[in-house]
């Protein structure tokens, strides 16, 4: 009976699925619900609309905890852990790697800052007391200070960024770089009119790995103002990057705007066909279908269209990073950055630090070097991916510090195939992985694909 009524539900829920290229909201809630693996093609609203409506009818009458939480396949790139393990004993039980946590922030960002630090200290760091560094253009005030040493146990380094290393370089002109920036405020491109945002775009591109107070460092996580983890994290992410020879993990894969970065990939195609760079197997990732699947030819005309490839606007969200400072500090890595930069794409046009870390890794790498943190819940401004906790690897927290307000709650039921720990997910938040606007299909194609 179970398995009737399961496979019922299967088949109602994978012809629902179908109608998620929709987005509507409806179909977005049961997307996230369920957690199946999004599809490419839509049904007319009126048929995803009425096998919701099913859907749901059926969920009422005969609640399934066996429904699964879709799975990818695992060959090249799985969880480190599935569910928990004692934070307390895994702590002890390898050395740190020599990383740190690393947000850039301004002073306005007060709360913020300490929010995003109070979430990652109870999901992670207070177990692994990794340190942080705070990096700004301007001083930090003694207030931040004072409340970020307050929030946490582990060392704490406040640096500023040279002003030659943020502001304009040298080379150009100033009054038509700021003209270039106003142009693209007034045509609404995102954070386009804000020569702020070009500046840390860039500082992030090109230098963040090279700021003095890094130079010890290995490894590094990249945190911001105002994010929240869902999840306990229960390992060292450090040690299990360098344990299977991953080079760069991320938790979200959007699409950019495209009006942000219309000659980005003109240059990054530039500087592969230049250094002939043959791909590894995850440039396929960054490449529209019809690029995968058009003839190729060598005129001039073809090597113009940037080999017949284009840019599908995936990019890892590098609001969240986990990843070698290497990486970036190498020889090829430099020589891409400053093609980029020569292209004046960082002023005239409002080219992103995620989409170039991404298409450097297309360029550089081979899937099996990134990570998928698929088991850590996460929210950057009203995108959250916050995966379903894993049955009979649940354990109960360990002991909080008296006085403090980490958060007692209960967490959410498990589901078969769930990779989380302990997680608490949003329900007023669709999650990003069944959206129209997630690269999690490309992603998933170059690994191995759905299971
Ligand atoms: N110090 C400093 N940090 C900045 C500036 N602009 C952005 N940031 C930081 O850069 C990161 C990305 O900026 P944010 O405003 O969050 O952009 P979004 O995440 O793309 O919406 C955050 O860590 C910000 O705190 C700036 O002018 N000065
Ligand atoms: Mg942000």
């Amino acid at each position: 009976m179970l398995e009737l009524r399961l496979s019922l539900l299967s088949f109602l829920s994978k012809t629902c699925r179908s109608g998620m290229m929709s987005n509507s909201a409806l179909n977005l809630m049961l997307l996230s619900y369920l957690r199946l693996p999004p599809q490419r093609f839509a049904f007319p609203a009126i048929i995803s609309s009425l096998c919701f409506v099913l859907t749901v009818l059926f969920l009422r009458l005969y609640p399934s905890d066996d429904l699964q939480y879709s799975r990818i396949n695992t060959d090249i790139d799985a969880p480190f852990i599935s569910g928990c393990q004692d934070p307390i004993a895994a702590a002890k039980a390898h050395p740190r790697e020599k990383a740190a946590i690393v947000m850039l922030a301004r002073n306005s960002e007060f709360s913020g800052i300490l929010r995003s630090i109070e979430s990652i200290e109870q999901r992670f760091n207070r177990y692994f007391n990794y340190p942080y560094v705070l990096l700004n253009d301007k001083k930090f005030n003694s207030t931040i200070r004072a409340a970020v040493r307050n929030a946490t146990s582990s060392l704490v380094e406040f640096g500023q960024i040279p002003e030659a290393v943020w502001n304009f370089p040298s080379w150009t002109n100033r009054s038509l770089v700021q003209e270039a920036i106003a142009l693209q405020g007034d045509r609404s491109i995102l954070y386009g009119g804000m020569e702020s945002y070009h500046k840390m775009c860039r500082f992030y591109s090109g230098f963040f790995y090279k700021h003095e107070l890094l130079a010890k460092y290995e490894w590094y996580w990249r945190l911001e103002p105002d994010v929240s983890f869902y999840c306990d994290i229960t390992y060292d992410p450090f040690v299990y990057m360098a344990k299977h020879n991953k080079v760069y993990g991320f938790n979200i894969a959007v699409k950019e705007s495209s009006e942000t970065v219309p000659s980005l990939f003109r240059y990054v195609t530039y500087y592969k066909r230049k250094h002939n760079i043959q791909s590894k197997g995850l440039w396929e990732m960054f490449i529209t279908e019809e690029s995968k699947h058009g003839s190729h030819n060598d005129d001039f005309e073809a090597m113009e269209a940037m080999e017949g490839e284009s840019y599908n606007l995936c990019h890892f969200w590098s609001n969240f990073e986990i990843a070698r400072l290497d990486f970036f500090r190498s020889p090829e890595y430099e020589a891409l950055f400053n093609t980029i930069e020569d292209s004046g794409g960082f002023w005239n046009e409002r080219f992103g630090d995620a989409p170039i870390h991404s298409l450097a890794t297309g360029l550089f790498l081979s899937p099996s070097q990134l990570h998928y943190f698929r088991d850590i819940g996460y929210r950057h401004s009203d995108i959250p991916h916050c995966p379903a906790n894993t049955p009979g690897k649940q354990l109960p927290r360990p002991p909080v510090p008296p006085g403090s307000n980490h958060n007692a709650e209960p967490w959410d039921k498990p589901r078969k195939g769930g990779v989380g720990c302990r997680c608490q997910c949003p329900i007023d938040l669709p999650e990003i992985e069944v959206t129209s606007g997630s690269c999690i299909n490309q992603w998933v194609d170059v690994i191995g694909g759905w299971v």
